[in-house]
């Protein structure tokens, strides 16, 4: 008699099951569908891969987010004590097959997601035939990008002995020299290659549009692959807090819309460094805008649009290495702007620490600076005066890096 009563109570059961199963899958889906509106653009091949693999974790996610928030919400209503009742629960405790299920469930999806995020992993680290070979360097507080020139591209009418030696050694030797960049730049459908390392501490290199983010270790380089498919420019980021200047550890990606685009740039490029000014002033500022030395992520120098500030501003040093600085040390003005690169930490800035890399002149060692950059560095920072003249004489540089060290 009782029967036929039950037996539709458990239909209705079953019917509220299932009738809450698929609301959580759709709510799950509906989540893993919505969150990426907010994601940053899908500027690589691997890009995709990611997101679908991170949308498959926020549908799960999502699923398990609104069953535990509408169990709670549902035994709030459902279960609420009735005025003046203030007896304890049930004692419940012991229940092997719920155990089984909710230790089953959570195993099989942990499964599934090792499985299918260690193919993304393996896919989009597979190296890919013609890929393009570029070294980024973290320094406290910028990134700097190089790509290699083959010798052969220089052009054939260039004064090869007015060249930097290393230029001159690639060109006899058929090899390839390295230009520097403050950008990355590449072009839509080029498979990239990314060896990264760092002059000092860690940082970690990170362009959100590709969805790639790596660390960089001192004392050794790690690697990334990407392929752009999308033209612009993407922000890159320091993602590890390497210092004071690390929020502005910032740089950008240009992704060209054709090979002939991102060669015409590098030709420009190339021209730079193989045509080098007569003028050391000129060269100077090349090499500084070239972003080949950090300087840019600690000091300010507003001709460069520079603006770092763990150093001082270097706006107007010309004037205050020939006043104040000669004044404390003694020293030239042209003596103490190339001592300050050689031997940063022999005089300090009052109110700055020792924290400015030592450049130094052989090859081989940390923080190579050519002697010939540093005379065009020198010549071309005695130029930031009010006046716009020189406030050195060039002319001592030579004897004073003879007697110097
Ligand atoms: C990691 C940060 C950092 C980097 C990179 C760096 N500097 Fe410095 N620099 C400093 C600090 C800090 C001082 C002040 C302490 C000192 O005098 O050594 C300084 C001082 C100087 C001074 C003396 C300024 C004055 O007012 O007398 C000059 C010139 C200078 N730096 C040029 C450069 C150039 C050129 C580069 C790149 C080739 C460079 N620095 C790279 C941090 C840095
Ligand atoms: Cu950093």
């Amino acid at each position: 008699m009782n029967s036929g009563k039950s037996q539709s109570t458990n239909n209705m059961t079953v019917l509220w099951i299932i009738g809450a199963f698929l609301a959580l899958i759709i709510g799950g889906v509906i989540i893993a569908q919505a969150t990426p509106l907010l994601f940053p653009p899908q500027g690589s091949a691997e890009s995709l891969q990611v997101d679908d693999l991170f949308k498959f974790m926020l549908a799960i996610g999502g699923a398990i987010f609104l069953l535990v928030q509408g169990a709670i919400v549902y035994s709030v209503i459902r279960f609420r004590a009735k005025p003046g009742d203030l007896s304890d629960g049930a004692n419940i405790h012991g229940n092997a097959t719920l155990e089984l299920v909710w230790t089953a469930i959570p195993a099989v999806i942990v499964l599934v997601l090792t499985v299918y995020s260690y193919q993304v992993w393996v896919s989009t680290r597979e190296i890919k035939p013609n890929e393009q070979t570029v070294y980024g360097r973290g320094a406290r507080f910028v990134w700097s990008f190089s790509y290699d020139v083959p010798a052969s591209s220089v052009p054939s009418d260039v004064e090869v002995d007015k060249l930097p030696p290393n230029i001159q050694d690639a060109i006899t030797n058929d090899s390839s020299f390295p230009i520097t960049s403050r950008e990355l730049h590449t072009f839509v459908g080029q498979p990239i290659k990314m060896v990264l390392d760092t002059s000092d501490t860690l940082h970690a290199f990170w362009i959100p549009a590709m969805r790639m983010k790596q660390d960089l270790i001192s004392g050794r380089t790690t690697e990334i692959r990407f392929t752009p498919i999308q033209a612009g420019e993407f922000p890159v980021v320091c993602a590890e807090l390497c210092g004071g200047g690390h929020g502005d550890m910032r740089a950008s990606i240009i992704v060209h819309a054709d090979e002939t685009e991102y060669l015409s740039w590098f030709s420009d490029q190339v021209n730079l460094v193989v045509y080098p000014p007569d003028d050391p002033v000129l060269r100077g500022e090349q090499v500084l805008a070239s972003g080949q030395y950090p300087c840019s992520g600690c000091h300010t120098l507003t001709a460069l649009s520079w603006a770092g500030i763990t150093g001082p501003n270097l706006n107007g040093i010309g004037d205050r290495a020939a006043t104040v600085r000669s004044a404390a040390t003694g020293e030239t003005p042209e003596e103490y702007i190339h001592r300050s690169l050689y031997h940063p930490a022999e005089y300090l800035v009052p109110g700055f620490g020792a924290l400015m890399p030592q450049f130094q002149p052989d090859a081989g060692q940390p923080n190579f600076m050519p002697v010939d950059d540093n005379k065009a560095i020198v010549a071309y920072l005695c130029t930031q005066t009010a006046t716009g003249e020189s406030a050195c004489d060039l002319s001592n540089l030579d004897a004073i890096i003879a007697a110097g060290d």
